[in-house]
């Protein structure tokens, strides 16, 4: 199958370094050219404790009209830049194709969709933990499973054939008929471990004991106090003990905001914990822990020097 991908981050590059060793026809969409020619040159790594897996993408573009459209294209840009890179995923589409979403936050697929077309897009909420070392370069910090479905709630064919394809690829991936509550419940978790592990500059391991434990299971144990208010079904029973599990099964990880955070970039707050905030303020349940964690990150992506 020819498979594009946008967003070639550290999750980008882990997915197309699989899915061209099972056998796929990749194509991916990088706008920086310093970064295209190293692909092209280099080609992708992935690189697991002391083993090294490369790969060689069929097409590496700037301009998604040069290749030829896919029949699949996982977005995987930061959802802060949902908005600017939803055109590339929507030329890079084959008539008949899927855009993917495996983005954190809220909000990605009704940008996409109005980009792409209500019928053209599938979500999902990914447990696989990746960092880059440099660009097309990932290191796989954390093993789970990827959960995908159709915006509208049921299963369908289309969503049954790329759970197969990834699958295949050594990527196992589930169907779910509850997309809303896998998004939610996602978000909540990311709304604990990213700011902690982001403003105390440690990989998410470290969020398994002391103070940091604790903040983790107030900022986690709000945020769905806001999604049940809401009237979302959380899957887990228990999503403070989930935020535990995901943070011991990702320990060795550097989470997406950490990784933004010290390299000056955006950060996903706005899509993460100021969701969270404003639905919670809007069904008058109170945020507090978020909200602080919000402000700091914010705070801290503004500092632009150092006094010491
Ligand atoms: O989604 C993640 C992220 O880093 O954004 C987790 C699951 C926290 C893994 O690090």
């Amino acid at each position: 199958m020819r498979i594009g991908v946008v967003g070639v981050g550290a999750l980008g590059t882990l997915f197309a370094v699989k899915l061209i060793a099972a056998g796929h026809e990749m194509v991916l969409h990088v706008p920086r050219e310093t970064t295209r020619e190293l692909i092209l040159r280099r080609g992708l790594v992935l690189q697991r404790g002391r083993s090294k897996e490369a790969a060689r993408p069929a097409a590496v573009v700037a301009d998604p009209a040069q290749a030829a459209p896919a029949q699949l294209v996982l977005f995987l840009v930061k959802a802060c830049a949902t908005q600017e890179a939803a055109p590339a995923a929507a030329k890079l589409r084959a008539a008949d194709g899927v855009v993917l979403s495996l983005q954190n936050g809220l909000g990605n697929l009704e940008i996409l969709e109005r980009r792409v077309g209500a019928g053209g897009v599938l979500g999902g909420v990914t447990a696989q933990g990746a960092y880059l070392r440099e660009p097309g370069w990932a290191v796989h910090a954390g093993e789970g499973p990827t959960v995908l479905g159709e915006p509208a709630g049921k299963a369908s064919p289309r969503v049954e054939r790329v759970v197969q394809v990834l699958t295949a690829a050594d990527l196992p991936a589930q169907v779910t008929n509850d997309l809303e509550g896998q998004l939610w419940e996602k978000v909540l978790l990311n709304g604990g471990i990213n700011p902690l592990t982001a403003l105390l500059r440690v990989r998410n391991g470290m969020l398994r004991e002391g103070p940091a434990a604790e903040l983790l299971a107030l900022a986690v144990a709000e945020g769905a106090a806001v999604a049940r208010a809401r009237g979302v079904e959380l899957p887990h029973p228990d999503p403070v003990a989930l935020a535990r599990e995901v943070v011991a099964a990702t320990a060795r990880n550097r989470s997406s905001m950490l990784q933004d955070l010290t390299r000056g970039r955006p950060t996903e707050v706005e899509q993460i914990s100021g969701v969270i905030c404003r639905e919670g303020e809007r069904l008058g349940v109170p945020t507090p822990v978020n909200r602080v964690l919000a402000l700091l990150v914010r705070a801290a992506t503004r500092k632009t020097g150092n006094f010491f």
